[in-house]
Formats: structure tokens, C-alpha cells, sequence
């Protein structure tokens, strides 16, 4: 009863407020506002710039690496708003990743000779690309840690593949897509040998190597393809980051590398460390491969296998003309194509220049043959003076790149200095420079790594927050500082702590590229994009028993979990899988039973399974995790596991209350009630043109399956209530009302959005 009261109450609200209108005397005044929080008016102008008012959409989505999260963090750019994280290399329970068996196997995916990983340093996302632009349609990332490289469907924004690296130890050159994702890059980072067995350190110049591995993706199956792909053998130096060429240098791939000098060190050996042997020569290598002339070779079954992969060794790639060096600047970061594909972008991390190599000019070098001699491994050496267009002084420590929409414009990172250099790579003149909060690594443009970057706003990934925000212990939040570059002069707009991880690289996407799902077609298996072999329709719902092993196949609706009762015994492998039977936006049905490491996220569409050895006698409460309806809380059920030899007791079910004949009529007579709330507010929302609004019609279509459902309730009370069976009755017209709840909130909910819309009355 006091739910109808409710339902009566809001109705009567919203009538007042409208015929109050939406003024409002207590308001303040934005002069009053700044004064008493001391904004200035540059303040309230980055404010007004970087503010989406409720149900408003940014412009731009930024995929972040997560870091040591292993996570990728997806948020909107202006307002920087969080919007999600999605487990990719580590489990995360509110997605169910890594907690139902659908995700685990793709986790089992990423597993190291047999070794489950959980951890993954996740550092560079690359986003799918079709002639040099963004498509929208997948998200690529590497796992530096444990060299391994994820697939993500932005579909649905969740993880669908996750690979190893065949011959890698560690990787940080990747991910980075050829222009029409035919390949995905993964460089390595720190020399090891390839064939992941020993070999002593002092034998590291002929032992260790480097690598750099093109994985095919197969744009059809959404997966890369280890058949297809195939890695480069390179010299034991640290190669850094990648990017691949595009426009003129399509084909090619550029990949910068630190400690060319091959230095171990080793403190304990007496020995000086890494940073002091790593950093002694003025120039480390630029490797420059033919990706194009090399899948042709493996197409032709010229490239021998290793360890199950194509593997192309130093000197095949030097007698094929795939693999050239170029010096860079001392301890080299960044290597950026630029939007035209004719210039290549290396900062000397020790140095204070960017220096830009002219892809014309290193192919004339390859043509003529124009070498200044070879490294210790045979690899021919491009000569600087023969490759390099200019170098111009950015500031101390230059790190990344990223490109302006004006042709020849550019932003790049300076991580000493803190601060951002904006400059010209074609007139090599500095045309700005904005202090940054501190020690920025990446920096990221919108579409800025594409031929046809958009400009408009930029994002400095910075290392270190110290002071910015409101202090939390030692361990502080990353800040991305969020810049305009509309105008000549960079204005910072904003800052926002990110509390998961240090992110490297990310990535932004106009938001009008992607599409996403609202829900999946009924029974689903989100991580093999097909139906499940495990899915349930309403009212098909079973449990199969074996011996030791006990099958459920439920389903999951507002606000009940169907079975409400699983019983197996002690020992059992108990297998449940769950179908959420929802077509509604945003209804998802979560599942967690006690003790069981347990947890579920149901989409809507989705079927979930949840597999355990049920190795403890004792009565297990489970419930759905999301709080789903007015009856979410009601949305429960029991697993017991009984002991071995259990016999069933007969006794009838204890009841906690009786009903009579009164009570289900009373309960009728609300039912009834009800339906008049209903139908009025059915009547507001069609006399109104509500079906031009698609988000009404799925809260209309959700709302009908409602009343369809309460329908047969009624049915159900009526027969028991015919043969006098008045607890029944009661129960049956009971259920009737909770689905006439859930019709009235959905209609509720669809009469705010039109009153909010401002729909037109058409009778
Ligand atoms: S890297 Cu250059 S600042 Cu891309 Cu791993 Cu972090
Ligand atoms: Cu379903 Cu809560």
C-alpha cells in the first residue's frame, strides 16, 4: 500500500512543478558564485568549457592504459568524466572478468608456459584503423611485464583475446596498428633469449636478442592470428617504442631503441649499473623494417618456424633488405609518424631535441645503398646526416609526440622541464610552451596519432601529481591534465587524478566513430561472440545431475533468480550458468554465492557461467549484485550442499505466515489500485508522440513484457483462489503486484523522460 501512496505522490509532484514553472528564488548569481569560492573568470571559462550538464555526451572517448592496473580506463573528454574500466590483463569482479568461466578462458589465453598471469602491465592501446583513420571497431593493448598483447571489441568494450609472446621476455614497443590493421606491432624491451632458455649473462652479445613481432589480425574474426604472424630476430639493444608508416612510408615500421651499447650491469658483481653503461654513447639505433616485403616472404614459405612461429632471423632480414639502423639521439623515447607519413619523430630523452628523419631521405639511402657502414650484427647503418631533416631544441627530456590538425604542427612532451613545447616539424620554429603538473610522459591529441588529426584538445599523461589534489597517503593519483589547443596559445583546463595505475599512452576517439551494444541477442556468450551452448528461455529452466556433478541452467529476470533452490552434495562439481532474460537498457543482473569466489555481471542478453568443487557441507546464500528493481534485494536463493549421505526430511515447508480469503482480497484490491496508476500514466505517455523517442519505446517495450509477465501471476492467483487454496492465491497475487511495481516504475521513468524532452501532446 505504501508503494502505491508513493507512485500517487510522484504523480501529484510533477503536476505542481509544472504548473510552478522552473523559477526559483534562492538561486545565486555566477558573480556570487566566484566570489565566495575565489574563482577568476579564466576559471569559470575552463569550467564552462569542460561541463556536459546531466545526460549531455562528450565529444571525444580516451582509452588510457591502466598501468600496473593491467586495466584499460575509458573516460570522456572534455568533462574527463570515469566511465569505465575494463579488466584486460587482471581480473575485475564488477565485469565478472576473470570470475566467470566465459572470461576466465580468456585470461587462460594469456597464461606463460602454463603459469596463470593476473597481473599485466598494460602501457600502450592502440585503436583499430582503416586507411590511416581510426575505425572505432577494436581496441589493441600490450602487457609489458609479460609480454602479451589484448584484443578488445568496442562492441561491447570487453576483452576477447589475450596472446604471449612467443620469443619475448618483456615488451614496450606495441601496441601499434598498420594503417589498415593488417598488423598490430609489439616490440621487446629488455634482451633475453628467444627461445626463453638459459643462457648466462656473459654471453649476452651472442645469446640475448631483441625482437619485434607483427601479430596478423584477422579483422573478420576479431582475433589475432599466431598462424599468420611473424617476428623479427633484432641485436640485444633495448628497443623502445614503435609506430608504423603510413602515406609514403606504408609498409615500413620504425622502432627506436636505448643501451645500443649492450651494457649488463650488475652491482652486486662490482659492476656499475645498467644507467651508467646504457647511457654512455651519444647515439642509439633506429630500426627501420619492411612489415610489407616481409608477409610476402611468409606468404611464399621463405620464413622458417621457431617454436611454432615464424621467426625472421638477422641475417635473412639483411639479405631480404627488411631491416635497416639509423642513429638517434642519446637514450632515445618516442618514435611518432607524422600525419603525412613523411617524417619520423625521435626525442632525446638525455637531449633537448626533437630531431625529425624525412622518410624520403631514408629511402633514398636504402636505394642507393648509401650505408656508413654496419653494426656488430651485419645490419646496414643509414648515416644520421643522410636521414635526418632537421633537429630543433624543445626543452630538456623530450619524450612523445603528437600532432596538431594545422599541417606541421605538433605538441611534445618534456618531461624534465614539465611542460609541453608546441612547435612546427616542417619550419622547425617553437611556437609555445605550457607549464605542466609534473613531469609529463605521454601526451595525447585528438585522433593524434592518424593522418587526420582533429586538434582541439590535448592531454598530458603526467608522471607525478605531488601537490594537485587533496592528499591520500603516499601513494597519490596519476593526473591527466586536460589542455585546450583551439588557439594559438595552450590554456589548461583542467586536472583529473586517476586512482588506478600509472597510465602510459592513450588514445581518443571521436564518440560519433563507435556504436556500442545496448544488449546482446538472448543467451549470448560474450567472449566467443556466439550463443551460448549453456543459455535457458523463460520457463525452460533445468538442473541435470551426474553422478558428482550437478548442471544449472537458470535464468535471471527482475526481481528472481531462477532456480531459487540448488541442492547438490558435498563433493559435487556444481556448474550454474545464467541467462539474463532482459531486454531493457542498463538491466543487469549480478550473481554471487557465499564463500565461492563467486561474482557474475549478467548484461542484459548475456548467459554467464560460474563453475566450483562444492567441498564443504553447509547452506550457501547466493544473490544478484546489482541493485536491478524495487525487489533487488528480494532476488536471492540457497545452495545447499548436503552432507554425503543426506536423507531428505518430508516435513512440509514451514511457512512464516498464513493467508486467508481476506488477505487475498485485499492484496487484489491494491492489484487493482494499481492498474489505475498504471493506467493513467499509460494514458499520459500515449497521448503524447513518445514513439519518436527510441529510449521511450525500449522503456515502453520493457514495461509491456511487465504487465505480459503480471498476466499470468493473475492467471496463476485466480485458479488457486478457485480452488479455495488462499495461500497460493495470496503468493500468486502478490508476484502479480511486484510486476505491476516494476511496469509503473519503467512507465514513471518513461514520463519523466518525455516531460524532460519536452514531447508534444498529440490528443
Ligand atoms: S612509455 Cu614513454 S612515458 Cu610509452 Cu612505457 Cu611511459
Ligand atoms: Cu537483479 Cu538485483
Amino acid at each position: 500500500m505504501r508503494l502505491i501512496n508513493r507512485l500517487k505522490a510522484v504523480l501529484l509532484l510533477t503536476a505542481i512543478c509544472t504548473l510552478a514553472g522552473s523559477s526559483a528564488a534562492w538561486t545565486q548569481t555566477l558573480q556570487e558564485v566566484m566570489q565566495e569560492r575565489g574563482l577568476t573568470e579564466k576559471d569559470v571559462l575552463a569550467a564552462a568549457k569542460t561541463y556536459i550538464p546531466t545526460g549531455g555526451r562528450d565529444e571525444y572517448l580516451c582509452f588510457s592504459s591502466g598501468g600496473q592496473s593491467g586495466q584499460v580506463i575509458v573516460y570522456g573528454i572534455p568533462s574527463m568524466r570515469i566511465l569505465k574500466y575494463i579488466g584486460v590483463f587482471t581480473p575485475e569482479p564488477w565485469q565478472g572478468y576473470g570470475f566467470d568461466d566465459e572470461s576466465k578462458a580468456v585470461l587462460a589465453g594469456g597464461r606463460i608456459d602454463g603459469k596463470d598471469i593476473t597481473f599485466g602491465d598494460s602501457h600502450h592501446p592502440a585503436i583499430s584503423e582503416t586507411d590511416g583513420d581510426y575505425d572505432g571497431k577494436f581496441l589493441f593493448i600490450n602487457d609489458k611485464a609479460n609480454p602479451r598483447v589484448a584484443v578488445i571489441d568496442l562492441k561491447d568494450f570487453e576483452t576477447k583475446q589475450i596472446v604471449p609472446n612467443p620469443f619475448f621476455q618483456s615488451d614496450h614497443g606495441g601496441c601499434f596498428a598498420t594503417p589498415n590493421t593488417e598488423y598490430v606491432m609489439e616490440g621487446s624491451q629488455y634482451p633475453a633469449p628467444l627461445d626463453g632458455e638459459f643462457a648466462p649473462l656473459e654471453e649476452f652479445n651472442e645469446k640475448y636478442r631483441g625482437g619485434l613481432t607483427y601479430w596478423k589480425f584477422d579483422r573478420e574474426a576479431g582475433r589475432l592470428d599466431p598462424e599468420q604472424t611473424f617476428t623479427f630476430e633484432l641485436p640485444p639493444y633495448s628497443q623502445d617504442l614503435s609506430d608504423a608508416g603510413k602515406g609514403p612510408s606504408y609498409g615500413w615500421g620504425f622502432t627506436n631503441s636505448f643501451c645500443s651499447e649492450r651494457y649488463v650491469g650488475g652491482i652486486e658483481r662490482g659492476r656499475p649499473p645498467f644507467e651508467a653503461g646504457c647511457s654512455s654513447k651519444d647515439t642509439d639505433f633506429m630500426h627501420v623494417t619492411n612489415w610489407v616485403k616481409a608477409a610476402e616472404l611468409v606468404a611464399a614459405g621463405k620464413v622458417g618456424k621457431v617454436k611454432g612461429h615464424y621467426l625472421i632471423s638477422i641475417a635473412q632480414a639483411i639479405a631480404e633488405d627488411l631491416l635497416f639502423l639509423i642513429p638517434e639521439p642519446k637514450s632515445p623515447h618516442g618514435c611518432d609518424v607524422s600525419p603525412d607519413g613523411a617524417s619520423i619523430i625521435v626525442a632525446g630523452k638525455l637531449d633537448s631535441h626533437a630531431w625529425v628523419y624525412s622518410f624520403v631521405k631514408i629511402k633514398a639511402a636504402i636505394d642507393g645503398r648509401n650505408f656508413e657502414g654496419y653494426d656488430a650484427y651485419g645490419i646496414p647503418i643509414i648515416s644520421l646526416e643522410a636521414a635526418l631533416d632537421k633537429s630543433v631544441s624543445v626543452g630538456l627530456g623530450p619524450l612523445h609526440t603528437q600532432f596538431d590538425s594545422e599541417d606541421g604542427v605538433c605538441y611534445t612532451s618534456i618531461y624534465v622541464d614539465s611542460q609541453i613545447t608546441k612547435w612546427n616539424y616542417k619550419t622547425g620554429k617553437v611556437l609555445d610552451t605550457l607549464p605542466i603538473h609534473y613531469n609529463v610522459g605521454h601526451l595525447m591529441t585528438m585522433e593524434g596519432d592518424t593522418k587526420n588529426p582533429d586538434g582541439k584538445f590535448l592531454v598530458a599523461l603526467n608522471k607525478l601529481a605531488i601537490d594537485r589534489f587533496d592528499p591520500v597517503g603516499p601513494l597519490h593519483p596519476q593526473n591527466h591534465q586536460l589542455i585546450d589547443i583551439s588557439h594559438p596559445t595552450m590554456t589548461l583546463l583542467y586536472d583529473m587524478p586517476l586512482p588506478l595505475g600509472e597510465p602510459h599512452y592513450a588514445v581518443s576517439i571521436k564518440m560519433d566513430k563507435l556504436d556500442p551494444l545496448v544488449r546482446y541477442k538472448s543467451g549470448w556468450d560474450s567472449r566467443q561472440e556466439k550463443r551460448s551452448e549453456f543459455r535457458a528461455r523463460a520457463g525452460r529452466e533445468r538442473t541435470d545431475r551426474q553422478p558428482g556433478k550437478v548442471e544449472v541452467f537458470g535464468t535471471l529476470i527482475r526481481s528472481h533468480i531462477t532456480p531459487e533452490i540448488i541442492e547438490v552434495t558435498e563433493g559435487d562439481k556444481v556448474l550454474i550458468h545464467l541467462t539474463n532474460l532482459e531486454r531493457a537498457e542498463d538491466e543487469v543482473h549480478g550473481f554471487s554465492i557465499s564463500g565461492q569466489n563467486i561474482q557474475l555481471s549478467v548484461e542484459p542478453g548475456k548467459t554467464a557461467s560460474a563453475s566450483f568443487v562444492a567441498d564443504k557441507a553447509g547452506v550457501y546464500p547466493y544473490y544478484c549484485t546489482e541493485f536491478c528493481s524495487a525487489l533487488h534485494l528480494e532476488m536471492e536463493g540457497y545452495l545447499l550442499v548436503q552432507p554425503k549421505g543426506y536423507q531428505a526430511v518430508t516435513a512440509e515447508m514451514q511457512q512464516g505466515v498464513a493467508y486467508s480469503k481476506e488477505d487475498y482480497l485485499t492484496q487484489v484490491a491494491t492489484n487493482e489500485a494499481t492498474q489505475e496508476v498504471i493506467d493513467q500514466v499509460v494514458a499520459f505517455i500515449t497521448s503524447h508522440n513518445y514513439q519518436e523517442f527510441p529510449t521511450v519505446l525500449a522503456l515502453v517495450e520493457d514495461a509491456t513484457d511487465q504487465l505480459g509477465f503480471a498476466a499470468e501471476a493473475k492467471q496463476k492467483a485466480e485458479t488457486a483462489a478457485t480452488g479455495n487454496d488462499w495461500q497460493n492465491a495470496m503468493l500468486w497475487a502478490n508476484q502479480w503486484w511486484q510486476y505491476q511495481v516494476k511496469t509503473a516504475d519503467l512507465g514513471l521513468r518513461a514520463k519523466t523522460f518525455l516531460e524532460e524532452s519536452g514531447a508534444k501532446k498529440i490528443k
